[in-house]
């Protein structure tokens, strides 16, 4: 098997013996669309030494049983319902075959049409039933002969709850049809195009070194294609590669996947954001069923919109989604200069997001008014409902700030614009005052016995799990019940360093590497977010050769299965960490008020890297060497 990068196809060459010992080969290549919704495979069968009849079954089949959950709960419930058939049908043509959601009405169609291009291959007959719509081909070979057919497959969905559920039937049908009649070799070419286009400016080079490179471009190109590029769905967390997290997206979308492609693809990442805008109204009702009564909070984990966490402790809990997603927004804004997505729902996500800040903490007097933020849960999933975390309290400050800051933009610049988004929003001035003195005030623990920042308020004063035995090849999270873990010092992922990481300026270098060596030395890593953003703060903190480890971890943790985990999914937070290893960490790339800095290093026996940044509609390379930077500018 191939997967060619620079297409974007998968070909496999196999052969097959048959039980009578005649041999045939069959040669495919195939690609799902970056632009459209089909897919294409060119298919053919070659006898080597077989005489006789050959038929090919091309078949729609649905019912298809989830991946079984075992005892990990990572992978997901089993159990969904089958989806009800509407239609199905199938001639000499086309088929094609509809379902519906139970829940939610979503119906969806497969319709597939081929073509046969005058080789020995002719139609033989179709069929359908309720879950499965097959069409078939027959030749005669005789050896050294080939026969050819060329497949293509479209899908077309409807809304929630639509009325009318054939709409898609139509849709999958025509665009079936029409990609049939324009034949693979079209689609193969317009599929490599946008990868040319993709590759031009996100492409990167490790010098001397094509085993990490290769590593390297094949995370880029998942990010890539599973990355959504329009706002009717989301990034999951899996991509779309396996059933792991049920296709959920979580925040790995807003802090990992999305710097990667608006570095690289920032049409992507405006798709991205698009989504998060598209179910705004969907965060407002989780504000209101976790007693907010302004303002929206994005749910921890979701498909359509709505909070799919099973266990809130671990879920609902972590508000840190919204500063996350708020985060991201304000990437956007730096690094695209796109002012004019403030007014088309930037503006609307940050302050709808930011007003749940002051609703979930408080002014704090008994420690001097210090704004504090309660019973929430960051990102290591081995602590749960905390005063006071440190991450979200230090993205909450940030969010609150980048608020501020476009209220004060639109202001100037669109006041008439602002007043109508402020009325329809019940927002005035004394809101946004609030938020500035929140952050101002937010409460950022330090210990001042260990002088390190603290991950809360209360988790230095829990026993440290001893990790010396540690056996990584389990995650805890399997062996221990989570309450075993909230009462222990022990890390999943280290909050404190991945706060470093998105927000560490201001705090100095000491304390930087003291907290860096305290949390490293409790985390796990059991959690595949967790090593790229070690190295990264490592690199920062000149601890090369463990910058280098981290980062080889993030690289191939599905290349080499290094959770054990990949058939549920590729991860990739992980692989948008490897990029951002090479980025955020060997090259130190910051945005420092809104300006683009870079602090290269060289990795231990590493030669050189190029890698490519786009920064406000222009296009820069950035090649590190032995010898120095260059830093060219093109487009
Ligand atoms: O979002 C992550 C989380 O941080 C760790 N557990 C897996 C989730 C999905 O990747």
């Amino acid at each position: 098997r191939t997967l060619d990068l620079r297409n974007g196809c998968l070909r496999r060459r196999s052969r097959l013996r048959t039980p009578q010992g005649a041999t045939l080969q069959i040669d495919s290549e195939r690609l799902v669309s970056l632009d459209a919704d089909v897919l294409g495979i060119r298919f053919s069968v070659t006898s080597i030494d077989y005489s006789g009849t050959l038929t090919l079954a091309s078949t729609i089949r649905t019912g298809q049983r989830p991946a079984r959950q075992g005892d990990d709960p990572r992978i997901g419930v089993v159990g969904s319902h089958r989806l009800d058939t509407l239609a199905v049908a199938a001639d000499a043509n086309v088929a094609s075959l509809a379902q519906r959601t139970r829940q939610s009405g979503i119906a969806l169609c497969c319709a597939q049409a081929h073509r046969l291009d005058g080789g020995p291959l002719v139609f033989l007959d179709a069929e359908s039933e309720d879950h499965r719509a097959v069409q078939r081909f027959r030749a005669e070979l005789q050896p050294g002969q080939s026969a050819a057919l060329e497949k293509f497959v479209a899908y077309a969905s409807s809304g929630e709850g639509v009325t009318d559920a054939l709409a898609p039937v139509v849709d999958a049908i025509a665009l079936a049809v029409q990609t049939a009649n324009d034949g693979y070799a079209a689609l193969a070419a317009t599929q490599a195009a946008t990868l040319d286009a993709f590759w031009r400016d996100a492409d990167i080079d490790v010098v001397g070194d094509a085993r990490t490179q290769l590593s390297l471009r094949f995370n880029l190109f998942h990010l890539m294609q599973s990355a959504s590029r329009h706002a009717r769905s989301g990034t999951a967390a899996k991509g779309l590669t396996g059933e792991g997290y049920e296709g959920h997206c979580f925040w790995d979308t807003e802090v990992f996947v999305l710097p990667v492609m608006l570095y690289t693809a920032p049409e992507i990442a405006r798709a991205m954001l698009g989504y998060r805008y598209r179910t705004l109204d969907a965060a407002r009702a989780n504000a209101r069923e976790m007693n907010h009564p302004r303002g929206a909070l994005y749910p921890w984990r979701t498909i359509a919109g709505a909070e799919c966490s099973a266990h809130y402790p671990s879920g609902s809990a972590a508000y840190h989604i919204n500063a996350d997603i708020a985060y991201a927004i304000g990437l956007y804004l730096d690094a695209t200069g796109d002012t004019g997505f403030l007014l088309e729902g930037g503006a609307e996500m940050l302050f709808e997001t930011a007003r749940i800040w002051p609703q979930a903490g408080h002014f704090d007097p008994l420690r001097d008014g210090a704004f504090g933020i309660h019973d929430v849960t960051g990102p290591d999933e081995y602590t749960a409902l905390v005063d006071n975390n440190f991450y979200t309290n230090r993205m909450a400050q940030r969010h609150l700030l980048r608020a501020v800051a476009a209220w004060e933009s639109l202001s100037a610049s669109h006041p008439q614009e602002l007043r109508a988004l402020a009325e329809r929003l019940s927002l005035a001035q004394d809101e946004i005052d609030l938020w500035r003195r929140a952050a101002e005030a937010m409460q950022l623990p330090v210990d001042a016995r260990l002088d390190i920042l603290a991950q809360d308020d209360t988790f230095l004063h829990k026993p440290r799990w001893d990790l010396t035995d540690h056996n990584h090849d389990r995650p805890l999270l399997l062996d221990f019940h989570p309450l075993t873990l909230y009462r222990h010092q022990v890390c999943k992922q280290a909050d404190v360093v991945m706060a470093l990481a998105l927000a560490g300026d201001g705090f100095d270098a000491g304390l930087k590497r003291r907290s860096y060596d305290y949390y490293e030395a409790i985390t796990t890593h059991d959690s595949t977010l967790s090593p790229a953003i070690h190295g990264i703060v490592a690199s920062e903190l000149d601890l090369h050769e463990k910058a280098l480890h981290y980062f080889t971890e993030a690289l191939r943790v599905d290349l080499d299965d290094l959770h054990g985990n990949t058939d549920h999914g590729v991860h990739m937070a992980a692989m948008a960490g490897s990029w951002l290893g090479v980025a955020w960490g060997f090259a130190g790339l910051r945005v420092i008020d809104g300006e683009l800095a870079f602090t290269p290093t060289l990795p231990p026996g590493w030669n050189g890297y190029r890698f490519g940044v786009h920064w406000r509609g222009r296009r820069l390379r950035v090649d590190v060497a032995r010898d120095g930077v260059r830093y060219r500018l093109s487009g």
